[in-house]
């Protein structure tokens, strides 16, 4: 006589292999923080070699790179200088005002949600 195994794993009035639990996928969020763009405004009086001075100074930009993007502001009226959380955003914004306000120089700096 020989005897069938039972497969405890075989539901019954189901074909094997066949699964009706639902598979709900979790995505995993990977959480980036809102980033801020640092905005130079042009105006008519703050030298050139200021703008070029502050763009060295705070934001660690080269000397060429720093007369191309005061050159950029002068022409277009405004240029983004650099990418940063809201911290450091905000501190390099006071650190320009406060620098420009020292020297009496009407240079203005923003920022805004990239
Ligand atoms: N327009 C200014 C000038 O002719 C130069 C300047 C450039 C001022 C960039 C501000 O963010 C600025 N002296």
């Amino acid at each position: 006589m020989v005897i069938a195994p039972v497969l405890m794993s075989d539901t019954p009035g189901r074909g094997n292999g066949t699964d009706a639990s639902v598979l709900t996928k979790t995505k995993p969020k990977t959480q980036r923080p809102p980033m801020y763009k640092v905005l130079l405004l042009n105006d008519d009086y703050t030298p050139m070699e200021f703008v070029v001075h502050v763009l060295e100074r705070f934001f660690g930009l080269s000397h060429a790179q720093s007369f191309e993007i005061m050159l950029t502001v002068h022409k277009k009226g405004l240029a983004v200088v650099g990418v940063f959380s809201f911290e450091v955003a905000e501190t390099k914004v006071a650190q320009v005002m406060d620098f420009a306000r020292r020297h009496q120089h009407p240079l203005q700096c923003t920022m805004e949600k990239d």
